[in-house]
């Protein structure tokens, strides 16, 4: 039977049903209407009740973590799985820990991870978790006594064929390596149940560096199809965290100028650009004594603008690497006033639908997450099969893999996002990682 059900209809049905996930919403309107098109010139997706499937968390974990902090008082917060969908693979995602996490922030996440895995060309499904603790200002030891209780709960519905988490916001190598420990206390297993791992431990060389490297790569594909590359460009870089110092480092030695990062205090604006000696000191700022980049100005003597997001600084490209919705539309009208020619998402939907639209109406380069930052779950997905073989390949080797796996995005993007000369990027990469999600559900049937 033919579902009659409209975009606006669907959308609206999503809205009454969820209420309060307005990240969820955007993101499905974002997908929904780019790939409208499509699924109408085939109707087989709908009439299999392909999209409402695909709105619909196949599992959705939601549990109490209680845990005693520093000072013996117990704490509580709330940890969560979003399972959203293993057609192509098993549940693949990060866990994000930060204290404005939500069911329908990791619906989101979860949503657009399992287009992202599918655009991977690797056999991942997509998944999203994590809980609304904050790790700033705990210590290690309260860090490990969260991770330690969350994983209390989490590890039944683990698995190297069921569902690997990796990092995200807030979960890097010290929180990955303090649930793989639990994990593998309660399980009694050594098996490929996370990634992101430390490096002698079961780790993938270039992971931490993959999502920040994938995003250049991306640039650097985009850019060439009209005729430039990333050499002699000025690049504007939002948060100083995992992606955005990895995007930095990446496009330093390409030879960019980078002059922005940023962290949720405000933003360092840099004219002489940031070098490996400065990016060496954000590194240690952040990652070990897990400091404010405002440090960063004060040491080398350039200006901070607190409460500040970069995008009024002139750039030629522009690489949201903090969080959602961090860039609206009154920045990219100040970014495309300053002649921005590229645009690429480091961060899960950092720029607003409206903030989308203004860049593709002017036909810049726009590279949404999806697509621009799957370089981090890509090298997940390749720590799984280095997992699976007992084997560790060299940085070389997972390098060209990664840019290997990135060229393949891009052309998928080219070819589904092609329209009258313009490649719509947003386009190309909805319609390619559910067309293939899509078949893979047709084909197992109606579960
Ligand atoms: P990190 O925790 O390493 O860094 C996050 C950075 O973003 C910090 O600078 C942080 O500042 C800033 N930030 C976080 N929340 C906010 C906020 N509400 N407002 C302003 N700034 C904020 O995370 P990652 O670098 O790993 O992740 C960054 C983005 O990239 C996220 O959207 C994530 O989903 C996405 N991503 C990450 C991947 C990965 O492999 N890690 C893969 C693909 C996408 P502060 O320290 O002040 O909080
Ligand atoms: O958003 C993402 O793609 C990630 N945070 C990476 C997830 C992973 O499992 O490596």
């Amino acid at each position: 039977m033919k579902s009659s059900k409209s975009l606006s209809d669907t959308l609206e049905g999503l809205r009454k049903r969820y209420p309060s996930e307005t990240e969820f919403h955007q993101a499905v309107a974002a997908v929904l209407t780019s790939i409208w098109p499509f699924v109408e010139r085939h109707p087989k997706y709908r009439e299999a009740g392909i999209i409402e499937r695909l709105l619909e968390p196949e599992r959705a974990i939601l549990f109490r973590v209680a845990w005693k902090d520093r000072h013996g008082a117990v704490q509580v917060n709330r940890g969560y799985r979003v399972q959203m969908n293993s057609a192509i693979g098993p549940y693949k995602g990060g866990l994000r820990f930060h204290p404005t996490v939500t069911l329908g922030t990791l619906k989101f996440l979860a949503f657009e991870q399992v287009l992202k895995n599918a655009l991977t060309t690797l056999p991942l499904g997509g998944a999203k978790g994590g809980a609304d603790f904050d790790p700033k200002g705990k210590t290690d030891d309260e860090v490990m006594a969260f991770c330690q209780a969350f994983m209390n709960e989490l590890y039944r519905h683990l698995g190297h064929d069921i569902d690997v988490p990796g990092g995200d916001i807030g979960v890097g190598t010290r929180e990955i390596g303090y649930l793989f420990g639990q994990y593998k206390r309660l399980t009694m297993q050594f098996g490929g149940s996370f990634t992101g791992k430390g490096l002698y431990w079961g780790g993938s060389r270039i992971r931490e560096e993959a999502t920040g490297y994938g995003l250049i790569y991306f640039v650097e594909e985009m850019l060439r199809t009209r005729g430039h590359s990333i050499s002699g460009k000025i690049v504007a870089i939002s948060g100083s965290g995992n992606v955005a110092q990895h995007a930095a480092e990446r496009a330093i030695s390409a030879g960019a100028k980078v002059i922005t990062l940023s962290d949720s205090d405000g933003f360092i604006h840099d004219p002489d650009g940031v070098d490996e000696e400065k990016l060496a000191f954000v590194k240690e700022l952040k990652n070990v004594r897990r400091g404010r980049i405002r440090e960063y100005a004060r040491k080398f003597k350039c200006a901070y603008h607190p409460g500040k997001r970069p995008w009024g600084v002139k750039c030629n490209v522009a690489l949201p690497c903090a969080t959602q919705n961090e860039l609206d539309v009154r920045d990219a009208m100040e970014l495309l006033r300053n002649g921005v020619m590229c645009v690429a998402e480091g961060a899960n939907m950092p720029c607003t639908r409206e903030a989308v639209a203004a860049f593709t109406r002017k036909k810049i380069l726009f590279g949404p997450g999806k697509a621009a930052n799957a370089g981090g779950v890509s090298v997940s997905g390749l720590e799984m099969t280095q997992n699976s073989m007992r084997f560790q390949w060299t940085r070389d080797e997972v390098d060209r893999r990664l840019r290997e796996i990135i060229r393949a995005i891009h052309s998928q993007c080219v070819r589904f996002g092609e329209q009258k000369g313009f490649t719509d990027y947003v386009v190309g990469a909805n319609v390619a990682g559910f067309r293939k999600v899509a078949e893979a559900m047709l084909e197992q049937g109606v579960v």
